[in-house]
């Protein structure tokens, strides 16, 4: 059983606890050790094999370890299934509500018995959850806007729970004995923002021993519907997933067909067609006979095409760089040198300094920058002027004792309602590196968020907009940003953009990201990392970097070290 499937576990135990108003130490202890056991470079049953005490990891004890041994070794929590009888999934699906904490999922369980998303949104017509003690009418109507919003996502998923279900039951599922093939199609395969169902392709002799694995999988809830060469379940977390057996001759056919997207598929159908050709999910065909179909790169090639990256299949341009063969070679994790936006203990992240910079290190970071927040956010103990300073003397003496990566002092400056920044200009032209920022008052009418904007632009000592509309993904729309003006600004003033990694933002999105290399923006891909592990989102940064057809050359902390330094000089004109 793999890392991702433990710590899944470890979280929806955590969930159902705190829905059972468990201890709050009791809760925390579950959720820490998902997060370690997520963040282990070893596998545990390899681990587990080797004998390896696993209370000396970090946040977990005696009666945590036993608990992952049992799940490791049987493949479920006793103690897990028990609570998933108390606690309805309806229920549990409730935290998925915008506002919704488990102690108010709670007591709607309890006091209103409501169990279902549905039974949610008829207690909050009737107005019983107003008369609800702790809620009132202002709850109620957030609980009644929170589900409207789940609605119309039409319940989308972040890419980063996707992509780890999605490659966990890759990984379990090709261990099936006579399983030739397991692969990821679909959005999660073209990294899509966000997924709506998973979609899995195998090969197998034997399709209903990998039926039957998929159904008794831990992280499967339900079959809802099983043929002979097809499977769909429900996930514990969810998602709904689509298993297709496919024969092997078939393999690359139907992986082109089931990634999608469907407007790509709808021109290679055209494309087959001009050649008098006929293309499915099984092959493609001249005249009933087959002449393609094992692999992708023959079907592409069967239309006279390169293969198509599928970060690229949207059908928004990728096909006349194929044709003219200028297909980019996109960007990939392992070009990343640097990661300029990070949080300390100095405001709301959770590790210090060094702790960082080592971290960063471990992940083959070579540089980084210290960008904790400004004072603005008093919610996460923002730095004024004094603070900042002392906190930037005391990066640079930690700085001198470590080899191997360098550490800028950088800080993350509010731009405020009113479109000043949040620290004199005098502070900023000390700092190493500038990243300026929209946090309050996104829902002003553009005319004042690109006052802001553009003030912050020409600010020559503002390096880069972060995260520039705002937005959390299925939780509230960004800014209303004149993009054309932003991204002309942006390119006149030489300030760099950011593609902040974090699933919940990816901000820049792609397509904002393609249009400010076309103007030969720099952008720079960021963790906006709070913790030690918060680097480990980077992957999704450069997912959203690939799909705006990014290559390696068009983001600045790709370059190494002395280069980079040197371009950021040459960009501050202060020096
Ligand atoms: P999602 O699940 O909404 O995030 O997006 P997809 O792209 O994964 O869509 P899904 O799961 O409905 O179908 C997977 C792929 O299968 C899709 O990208 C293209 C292909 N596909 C599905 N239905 C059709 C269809 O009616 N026509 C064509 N040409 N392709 C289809
Ligand atoms: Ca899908
Ligand atoms: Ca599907």
């Amino acid at each position: 059983m793999q890392n991702a499937i433990v710590a899944a576990q470890l979280t929806e135990y955590a969930d159902l606890l705190e829905i059972q108003g468990a201890n709050s130490f009791r809760v925390r202890a579950y959720r820490n050790a998902a997060r370690t056991v997520e963040n282990l470079s070893s596998g545990l049953e390899t681990l587990i094999a080797e004998g390896a005490d696993l209370t000396e990891l970090e946040g977990i004890g005696k009666d945590l370890a036993e608990k992952i041994v049992t799940l490791v070794t049987i493949g479920e929590l006793p103690a897990l299934t028990e609570l998933r009888e108390q606690v309805p999934t309806g229920v549990h699906e409730m935290l998925r509500v915008p506002g919704l904490g488990p102690k108010k999922v709670a007591t709607l369980f309890h006091d209103l018995n409501v169990r279902t998303l549905d039974d949610l949104r008829v207690a909050a017509e009737s107005g019983k959850v107003a008369e609800l003690k702790g809620f009132g009418k202002k709850t109620a109507q957030s609980i009644l806007e929170g589900l409207a919003l789940l609605d119309q996502q039409g319940k989308r998923y972040f890419i980063s729970a996707a992509r780890d279900v999605a490659e966990a039951l890759e990984h379990d599922l090709s261990q099936v004995p006579g399983t030739h093939q397991v692969a990821v199609a679909g959005s999660c395969r073209r990294r899509r923002e966000t997924c709506g169902d998973l979609d899995l392709l195998a090969v197998a002799d034997d399709e209903t021993a990998l039926m039957d694995r998929l159904a008794a999988h831990p992280l499967t809830e339900k079959v809802l519907a099983r043929g002979e060469t097809k499977q769909r379940v429900r996930l514990r977390n969810g998602m709904e997933l689509d298993l297709r057996v496919v024969p092997s001759g078939s393999f690359g056919a139907a992986m082109q067909y089931f990634t999608g997207s469907k407007e790509h598929n709808i021109v290679v159908r055209r494309m087959a067609q001009q050649r008098d050709l006929k293309i499915n999910e099984y092959g493609v065909f001249r005249d009933d006979v087959q002449i393609a179909g094992a692999t992708e790169e023959d079907v592409y090639a069967a239309i006279g095409l390169p293969w198509i990256p599928p970060e690229l299949r949207e059908n928004r341009g990728e096909f006349a760089l194929a044709e003219s063969g200028r297909l980019p070679r996109l960007i990939e994790r392992a070009d990343l040198q640097g990661d300029l936006h990070m949080h300390t203990t100095a405001t709301d992240g959770t590790a210090s300094i060094a702790e960082m910079a080592n971290a960063a290190k471990e992940r083959g970071l070579k540089y980084i920058a210290i960008t904790d927040h400004s004072k603005r956010v008093t919610m996460a103990n923002g730095l004024d002027a004094d603070r900042l300073l002392a906190h930037w003397q005391e990066i640079e003496r930690i700085s001198r004792g470590l080899t191997g990566i360098h550490v800028l002092r950088g800080i993350e400056c509010d731009i405020l309602e009113d479109g000043s920044l949040d620290l004199e200009d005098h502070v900023l032209a000390e700092a190493d590196w500038v990243i300026a920022v929209l946090h309050y008052g996104l829902k002003q009418p553009r005319d004042q968020i690109m006052k802001r904007l553009l003030n912050a632009i020409r600010n020559p000592h503002v390096d880069a907009i972060g995260h520039p509309t705002g937005r959390m993904i299925n939780h509230r729309a960004g800014a209303d940003i004149d993009f054309d003006t932003f991204l002309k600004a942006a390119a006149d003033h030489g300030t760099w953009l950011e593609i902040n990694a974090n699933p919940a933002r990816l901000d820049l999105d792609d397509v904002h990201a393609a249009a400010a290399r076309d103007l030969e923006i720099p952008i720079v891909i960021d963790s906006d990392a709070h913790s030690v592990n918060g680097f480990d989102v980077l992957e999704y940064g450069v997912d959203q970097a690939r799909r705006a057809g990014l290559r390696s050359e068009d983001v600045v902390n790709t370059l190494p070290w002395p280069d980079f330094w040197e371009r950021l000089q040459r960009r501050q004109p202060t020096g």
